[in-house]
């Protein structure tokens, strides 16, 4: 039996009504996966594969109440999408965004079971988060939430189980207080989220390794066109964990970043930041707007996007559908000819074929985005074995792991004319081994 595209979105349209965001993660992975199925795998249509893939094998949703600095009761909706842990444990990050909702989150999920499979490290697919805005919150505030959190979630995650993060809204800070909630409830010092402190259980460069992950990602991409970055203007969306240590990693490899960006709007330096303007930039939080103050060269506008700056690379690092197909003719018109998400899908599928039409290297967020599940990989590893690497075997094993999936990208994404399709690439490459695992372990 034979799969067809249009049959398949219809299908999963009509199981997940008002889910736009999930229902374009799938039609994104399955436009590529359904003709590779059909020639390769045609089997694996009567074993429902690809119906499977796209249901969650579990979703958790809670209720999360805890009290304000007022003393008034709060009540916020958690969740845990189970995805898929065909080749490990599920393992995705948390997000804390009053945007949150189920077609986000498993959009996100589903995401995650491409990308940790490419980064060849056994991980299964998760993601969770709750509609809790952590905006304005006063660090008291953040850690009843996060312990009320984990008062429900622990039940259902555990270190060979299931493995959260950060992710929008989750950093060291939120990790730290759903740890030592878990720790206490459990008695149990476990590896049982990724993203700790250095001193407890974290991993050297999980912090950095989205971002510096990326750019060792467009690195193999233009190491494969004999280039590299000196002379390249860099465009990047965001200015939260992954744009910063993209910005970071851009400047020490020769790029001249010009734009980063937050929800209030977009600061342009058209001399590019350099390593103490992006400290000062660290400094500064949500003011993006401050930087101007200090550096003169500085305007922040309230009413453009990153992408309206000529450039030679965009990097999206900030969240999903954030380049639309309009930002992508207004990028391709100003000469921009690479395109690497570190955000998880922030270009809309339109943008997508426009840059595949116009030839422009685009690399999606399951491979380039890749680095940061990889080093939690690295971090759980070390956590079962009892030791702690130095930062540099950290960020060397991170950078083999973006190369190999360049590889992957490359032998399964490249076109007749030599021109890689790393979307292609990318979901061909990351379903291959968790189609395969579903096979063997027969129908659950
Ligand atoms: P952070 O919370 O650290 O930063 C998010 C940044 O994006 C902030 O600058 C935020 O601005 C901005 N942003 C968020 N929503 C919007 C919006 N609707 N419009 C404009 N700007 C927005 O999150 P991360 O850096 O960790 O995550 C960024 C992206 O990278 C997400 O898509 C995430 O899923 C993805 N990702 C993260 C990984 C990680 O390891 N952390 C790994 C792989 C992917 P503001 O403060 O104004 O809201
Ligand atoms: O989207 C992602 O890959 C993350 N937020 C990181 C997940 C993780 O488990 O480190």
């Amino acid at each position: 039996m034979s799969l067809n595209f249009k049959n398949f979105i219809k299908y999963v349209t009509d199981k997940n009504p008002n889910e736009p965001e999930f229902l374009q993660a799938v039609a994104e992975v399955t436009e590529d996966l359904i003709p590779y199925i059909n020639e390769k795998h045609p089997t694996w249509n009567d074993l429902k594969i690809l119906e499977r893939i796209v249901e969650p094998e579990r979703v958790i949703s809670f209720r999360v109440t805890w009290l304000d600095d007022k003393n008034v009761v709060q009540v916020n909706r958690g969740y845990r999408v189970q995805m898929n842990s065909a080749i490990g444990p599920y393992k995705g990050g948390l997000r804390f965004s009053p945007t949150v909702n189920l077609s986000i989150l498993k959009f996100l999920a589903f995401e995650q079971v491409f990308k940790n499979s490419l980064t060849g490290i056994p991980l299964g697919g998760g993601k969770g988060g709750s509609d809790f805005d952590p905006k304005g919150k006063s660090d008291n505030e953040i850690m009843r939430f996060c312990q009320s959190f984990m008062t429900e979630l622990f039940r259902h995650v555990g270190p060979e189980t299931d493995v959260p993060a950060g992710d929008i809204g989750v950093g060291e800070r939120e990790v730290g207080y759903m740890f030592g909630q878990y720790k206490r409830i459990q008695n149990h010092f476990a590896g049982v989220l990724t993203g700790k402190g250095p001193n407890w259980g974290g991993s050297y460069i999980r912090p950095e390794a989205t971002g510096y992950g990326l750019l060792y990602f467009v690195q193999c991409i233009l190491e494969n066109l004999d280039e590299d970055f000196s002379g390249k203007t860099i465009a990047i969306s965001g200015a939260g964990n992954v744009a910063y240590y993209a910005a970071e990693k851009a400047v020490n490899l020769g790029g001249k970043v010009i734009t980063l960006s937050n929800s209030s709007g977009c600061l342009h330096d058209p001399e590019g930041f350099s390593l103490e303007k992006l400290h000062h930039v660290a400094s500064l939080g949500r003011e993006l707007a401050k930087y101007t103050e200090t550096y003169k060269s500085g305007q922040f506008f309230t009413d453009k996007k990153p992408w309206d700056f000529a450039c030679d690379i965009a990097l999206p690092c900030a969240t999903q559908n954030e380049l639309d197909e309009q930002d992508a003719k207004t990028l391709v018109k100003n000469g921009c000819r690479f395109v690497a998400e570190g955000a998880n899908m922030p270009s809309t599928m339109e943008a997508i074929k426009y840059f595949h039409k116009s030839k422009v290297h685009f690399a999606p967020g399951k491979a380039a985005n890749a680095g940061g599940v990889a080093v939690s990989g690295l971090e759980m590893s070390q956590n079962w074995i009892g030791q702690q690497w130095t930062s540099e075997k950290v960020d060397g094993r991170l950078k083999g792991i973006m190369e190999n999936i360049h590889k992957t990208c490359v032998k399964y994404g490249k076109e007749e004319d030599g021109h890689i399709n790393y979307l292609k690439g990318a979901n061909i490459g990351g379903f291959i081994k968790v189609g395969s695992a579903m096979k063997a372990q027969g129908l659950v």
